[in-house]
């Protein structure tokens, strides 16, 4: 098994992220995906709405910026792609040209992705992973799913989706540790600033402390 340099391979999926030792956010009743930005009208994206865009199995692994793989899994959902093309490219205003997609999570969660990477073919919008609906650790109700980057892109708990003309504002312009504008994690391009290699062994030390906390928080 080959992994991306700097990756290796944990056992099973652990729970990451910046909510650590907070639960997952509830799922609401009748979930909702807002599609906005630069487009000729907003619209919602409904569990509905997802099950008329045909559906893809993707086997993948997974690969957090912090250092660990998990290996094997298998999500379903729909190819964004798909879901550009049928419902987005139609409410770009003509002569607009669409270059960043940003996505948020129920709970505060947000990331940036150049529209050319969104489209990739191992892009998904997925709502099972393993055969099983999401639970609340990875994602439920829907999470965005891009293997070829780093984890921090697969925005969780999916609730809002919107498109850009230019790269939209950004919170961590002045963060040392600001995530890679590409996270492509065959090219290790973890951090904006600082070189794969430096912040390889800070990692280390820090995926052991980071994963329990998660699983405290922890309610699938
Ligand atoms: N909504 C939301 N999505 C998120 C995060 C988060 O904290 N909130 N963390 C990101 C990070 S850094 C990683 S590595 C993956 C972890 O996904 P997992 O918890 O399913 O392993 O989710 C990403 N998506
Ligand atoms: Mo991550």
């Amino acid at each position: 098994m080959t992994l991306p340099p700097g990756q290796r391979a944990v056992d099973g999926f652990p729970r990451f992220g910046s909510h650590l030792h907070r639960p997952p956010p509830p799922v609401p009743a009748d979930p909702v995906i807002e599609i906005g930005g630069a487009l000729s009208e907003a619209v919602t994206l409904t569990a509905k709405d997802l099950a008329e865009l045909p559906r893809q199995e993707l086997g993948a692994d997974f690969h957090c910026v912090a250092g660990w793989s998990a290996t094997g899994l298998v999500w379903e959902g729909v190819a964004f792609d798909a879901f550009y093309r049928t419902r987005v490219e139609p409410l770009v205003p003509a002569g607009a040209a669409i270059t960043h997609v940003v996505f948020e999570g129920f709970d505060g969660y947000r990331s940036v992705a150049l529209l050319q990477d969104a489209l990739a073919e191992d892009v998904l919008i997925a709502d099972r992973l393993d055969g099983r609906p999401l639970d609340g650790d990875h994602g439920a109700p829907v999470r965005l799913v891009s293997p070829s980057q780093y984890g921090f892109v697969s925005t969780k708990h999916l609730c809002r989706i919107t498109f850009h003309t230019s790269a939209p504002p950004d919170p961590d312009r002045w963060n040392p540790i600001a995530a890679h504008s590409r996270g492509r994690v065959w090219q290790e391009e973890r951090h904006r600033y600082l070189p794969g290699r430096v912040v390889r062994p800070v990692y280390r030390g820090l995926i052991g402390p980071i994963r329990r906390l998660s699983a405290r928080g922890s309610r699938p």
